[in-house]
């Protein structure tokens, strides 16, 4: 397939001035029209030709200024129509009228129908597959949309922008017009048509200026929707405080369905949800949905200044709208909750997510320089890296200085389609700062390394620290550059107190050693005693660490931090490392290694009330199996690394029982509240609740919580305990089969169902999968099911998908290729649970090759699943 490269950028030959739309909606002959008005560019010669993008589509007809043209002057096939001999410089008008079938669309992009619902899904390339269009980021227009129905198929008309005005016709049809006088690219326009129940609130802006506020969702789940109506008028009412940034439409929309590819999608004025982020109540959403339907709700809503009033010029500068955003919403949720839980929580899934990613065949920079499909650079280096690097431009400028920097930008790029230069330009003009050496962060793929090591002296009372930075190959990069990287510091003195000197030796300020060079000592003078280094507190750069800090310099840090969460750094370090010697020895066949201390600092932690019970909760959550896979390595052996965590979990369990089986039962009581704090206890409870079990070795108190819970949070953390725990259980059959009768009717509430079960540890969940797969009543077609399955058991279950006889990967291999014929993309995003297959022992790995091979022999792939595949394998 082609590739495409940053440095080919080029405007169109021709700007468009206006675009009317009209669809009538049917099933499978839904019309389009689309009226463009267009003018050649200045010094675009008349010989050149007007390109426009198509995807599978068909033309029925054409006309320019009104009129139809010989069959001579253009040619239309499905990905393209040429138009030639247009005028010089006069505007003209092309009227381009195409059929789609949205009922068999299964790739869920462009227009398509969802439970009897039409909707447009057109990030990034799929509104070529409504009509022929420039589709890029960079052509801006406004737009007017006319959508036409019969009323009992489609009662809700909406599109982008404010209400024109509707009206019915003849023989029970309809209309509704629309006009969103924000020009804006075509992959932000949307479409959707149906019948469903609305919530209705209202946001008074910071001006004064009322918004209407209307959430479609499937009717009877009305009442479901209020938590994402309340996320949303705190994102905007954020969105004024913090950034001064106002709404700027009448009228704003959410739509929830069911059959989404993704998250939901930031649309103009008519964002459209996968379902599982808008519907929450307490009996079906656990507290990390309602955490999820915020932070989306917030990042979509976000988007509307960073993405659609500034945005991209081109999808190699995707992380403009993505990294930024996130960074946004992970502000927001920062201040709707405790910060560092969340900045916790942020951490993990980086490192469960983005280092693998940039340590594989996968790696790419922030900024891509080549794609073959950019559906696959929706990552998570584009989003959580991307989201970190403008975290550390804050770091490194300052939070005032940050701030006009993001004024500027606002200021001078609205209405553009703008470039990571754009952006970095502001943020050096507010600054004063030179961001060059910095701006490598969106060049360079790979996760730097920084190795530290200190000096003592006990006479001269000086303390050194060198750090040293080092950047491994990836993919397309053979030789790296030297990075800038800001690491917040503290110095710990033995007394507990923080050494507050500033060092010789490099730029250091505000608690921040600036790494620039290759290798660096920051020398520090007049030091009372010798103090330990707690470095990149707070994770201010995504790198990994290379340091020999003895488990007593480690509990030191753990004991005294200011910062929660560097406190939890340590303690994380610490356990990780633990495991990891203890899976070697695993590995070995050798005696499991004493957890005693680990044990004590966890128990202590756990009983501590002076911390809050959401950083308990989190300090008690083992480093996942995967954390300790990464942290090894190569020659990676799952089944040794569950083994040695599932002793070292057994044995704090026994240690702390007592602890443990008092906390279990501190769940607040009373009507339950999504409230962090609440959350917080919940979470605590819930691993204690675990930590207990695993002491007692008996299903019997996870069957009483299941069999007590008033609600989802309580009753899916005792169900994956007892399917975890104690598979094949009477109490686990049964709470499994109460499980499933009760929410048969439920699809979100059973993904959790098939994910639990999905994620049970062990060679035999391979075949519990395929028997799920195979029940008539599981949904193929429906992206959340298949990711519940299929998605939990690859990504979360590194013992069953990693099976010895391959079997895991050739299950994911079969379902690739069959999902692949209908939704390149979901299949795509599944089959890079194999991207760090190179890291297992070589008995694996070669099964890992073979099934990789099984698919890239397949047949007919998409471009999607063949440029995994490639790229895997290459
Ligand atoms: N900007 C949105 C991306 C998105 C998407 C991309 C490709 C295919 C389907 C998609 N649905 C949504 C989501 C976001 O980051 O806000
Ligand atoms: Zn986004």
């Amino acid at each position: 397939g082609h590739v495409f490269k940053l440095t080919d950028y080029k405007p169109t030959d021709f700007v468009v001035e206006r675009i009317d739309l009209t669809f009538e909606l049917d099933p499978k002959a839904t019309i389009v029209v689309s009226r463009v008005i267009l003018h050649r560019r200045e010094g675009v010669g008349t010989d050149v030709p007007l390109v426009l993008d198509g995807d599978e589509l068909t033309l029925d007809s054409l006309l320019i200024d009104g009129m139809e043209i010989d069959a001579s002057l253009y040619d239309a096939t499905p990905d393209s129509l040429t138009i030639r001999e247009l005028p010089e410089s006069a505007p003209f008008e092309i009227t381009v009228t195409t059929t789609l079938s949205p009922e068999t669309n299964t790739k869920l992009m462009g227009l398509y129908r969802t439970s009897g619902v039409y909707c447009t899904q057109c990030e990034s390339e799929g509104f070529r597959r409504i009509t022929y269009f420039y589709d890029r980021p960079d052509v801006l227009t406004v737009y007017t949309v006319t959508i036409i129905a019969a009323k009992d198929d489609a009662k809700h008309l909406l599109s982008n922008g404010n209400f024109l005005g509707g009206g019915n016709y003849d023989e029970g049809r309809h209309f509704a017009a629309w006009f969103d006088p924000h020009p804006k690219p075509a992959y932000l326009f949307a479409l959707v048509g149906g019948d469903l129940g609305l919530v209705e609130d209202t946001f008074t802006t910071m001006s004064g200026r009322e918004v209407a506020l209307k959430i479609y969702v499937e009717h009877g789940k009305e009442p479901r929707a209020a938590y994402a109506m309340d996320a949303l008028k705190r994102s905007m009412k954020w969105d004024e405080d913090v950034y001064g940034r106002e709404y700027d439409l009448d009228i704003f929309q959410i739509v929830a369905v069911s059959d989404f590819n993704m998250g939901a999608m930031e649309n103009k004025g008519l964002n459209v949800f996968n379902d599982k982020y808008v519907l929450a109540d307490p009996e079906t959403a656990a507290d990390a949905d309602y955490a999820n339907i915020e932070a989306i709700i917030a990042h979509e809503y976000f988007h509307n200044w960073t993405g659609n009033r500034i945005t991209c010029r081109d999808w190699f500068q995707l992380c403009l709208k993505e990294g930024l955003t996130v960074y946004r919403d992970h502000a927001f949720s920062a201040d709707q909750r405790s910060a560092p839980v969340k900045r916790i929580a942020e951490i993990r899934l980086l490192k469960a997510h983005q280092f693998p990613e940039d340590a594989g065949p996968l790696a790419h920079p922030v900024r891509p320089e080549t794609y073959r499909e950019i559906n696959n650079f929706y990552t998570a280096t584009v989003y959580e890296k991307g989201s970190e690097v403008v975290r550390m431009i804050r770091t490194i400028l300052g939070v005032e200085d940050f701030r006009k920097g993001m004024d500027l930008y606002f200021e001078r790029h609205d209405g553009d389609a703008a470039t990571i230069e754009d952006f970095l330009a502001c943020f050096a003009e507010a600054s004063g700062r030179d961001l060059k050496q910095f701006a490598l962060w969106y060049s360079q793929a790979g996760t730097p390394s920084v190795s530290v090591s200190s000096e003592w002296n006990e006479t001269k009372k000086t303390f050194k620290v060198t750090l040293e930075q080092s950047l491994a190959p990836t993919p397309g990069q053979s030789r790296k550059a030297l990075m800038h990287i800001p690491l917040a510091y503290g110095l710990i003195l033995p007394d507990g107190t923080e050494f507050e000197g500033q060092p010789t030796g490099g730029e250091a300020s505000d608690g921040v050693f600036h790494l620039t060079k290759r290798k660096q000592t920051f020398s520090f003078s007049n030091v009372p005693g010798r103090p330990v280094v707690s470095i990149n507190r707070g994770f201010s750069a995504p790198v990994n660490i290379a340091m020999e800090q003895s488990p007593e310099d480690l509990a030191h840090i753990s004991r005294h931090e200011s910062d929660g969460v560097a406190r939890w750094q340590a303690l994380n370090d610490y356990a990780t490392r633990h495991l990891v010697a203890a899976s070697r020895l695993a590995r070995d066949g050798r005696n499991l290694m004493p957890a005693g201390d680990l044990a004590d600092v966890l128990i202590a932690t756990a009983k501590d009330d002076t911390l809050e019970p959401a950083f308990r909760a989190q300090a008690l959550a083992l480093p996942a199996e995967s954390d300790i896979a990464r942290e090894i390595g190569s020659n990676i052996d799952p089944d040794a690394i569950h083994t040695a965590r599932e002793a070292v979990l057994a044995e704090v369990a026994r240690a702390g029982q007592e602890v443990f089986t008092t906390l279990a039962a501190s769940a607040p009581k009373g009507a339950y509240s999504p409230d962090a704090a609440a959350a917080g206890q919940r979470a605590l409870a819930g691993i204690s609740m675990s930590y207990a079990s695993i002491a007692e070795a008996t299903a019997e108190r996870a069957k009483a919580a299941f069999n007590a819970a008033d609600n989802m949070t309580v009753l899916a953390q005792a169900l994956q305990v007892l399917a975890h725990q104690f598979p094949g259980s009477d109490e686990t059959r049964e709470a499994l089969e109460t499980f499933r009768t009760r929410y048969a009717d439920n699809p979100l509430v059973l993904d959790k169902w098939y994910s639990i079960q999905a994620m049970a540890p062990g060679a035999e969940t391979c075949e519990r999968v395929e028997e799920l797969l195979a029940s008539p009543v599981f949904d193929h077609t429906n992206p959340n099911r298949m990711r519940s399955l299929v998605g939990a058991f690859t990504a979360g279950n590194p013992t069953g998908f990693n099976r010895a006889d391959g079997a895991g990967y050739r299950l994911l291999a079969r379902q690739v290729v069959e999902i692949d014929g209908r939704n390149p993309q979901l299949a795509a995003r599944l089959l890079t649970a194999m991207r760090s297959w190179r890291s297992l022992e070589p008995g694996r790995q070669e099964q890992a090759r073979l099934a990789l091979l099984s698919i890239r022999d397949a047949g007919k792939l998409s471009a999607d699943v063949s440029d995994i595949v490639e790229r895997m394998l290459a």
